[in-house]
């Protein structure tokens, strides 16, 4: 009687030790995901649509769709890429803050922002 207790007992742990495991290698998993500081450009648009970091943060452009696009700084002055063609990428250290709204000049619906804060 004692030893089935026991046994019981055994069983619990086992199984809240594996929830334990599961749960932190899911936990794992989710950090390969890319850092915050990259923008994918895929199917025509920006991902994340607005991205904000620290002033001197160097963000990067990565262009994972299968044609050529631009980002262009609204104000024509902040950043600009010219032609980024397919698999590649453009970066730009961030110097002030400020809200930067930029576009593709090949695409007129691809819009995207860029948030630099303290
Ligand atoms: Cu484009």
């Amino acid at each position: 009687m004692k030893q089935n207790q026991i046994l019981v007992l055994a069983c619990m742990m086992l199984l809240s030790i594996v929830i334990v495991i599961s749960c932190s290698k899911s936990k794992t998993s989710s950090s390969g995901t890319p850092s915050s500081n990259t923008v994918n450009i895929a199917n025509m648009a920006f991902a994340p649509l607005s991205l904000t970091v620290k002033v001197g943060t160097t963000v990067t452009w990565k262009n994972n769709d299968g044609i050529t696009h631009t980002v262009t700084s609204n104000d024509g002055t902040s950043f600009n890429s010219g032609n980024l063609s397919a698999g590649s990428s453009f970066s730009y250290t961030t110097t002030t803050t400020g809200t930067f709204d930029y576009h593709c000049t090949i695409h007129a619906g691809m819009v995207g922002t860029l948030i630099v804060t303290q």
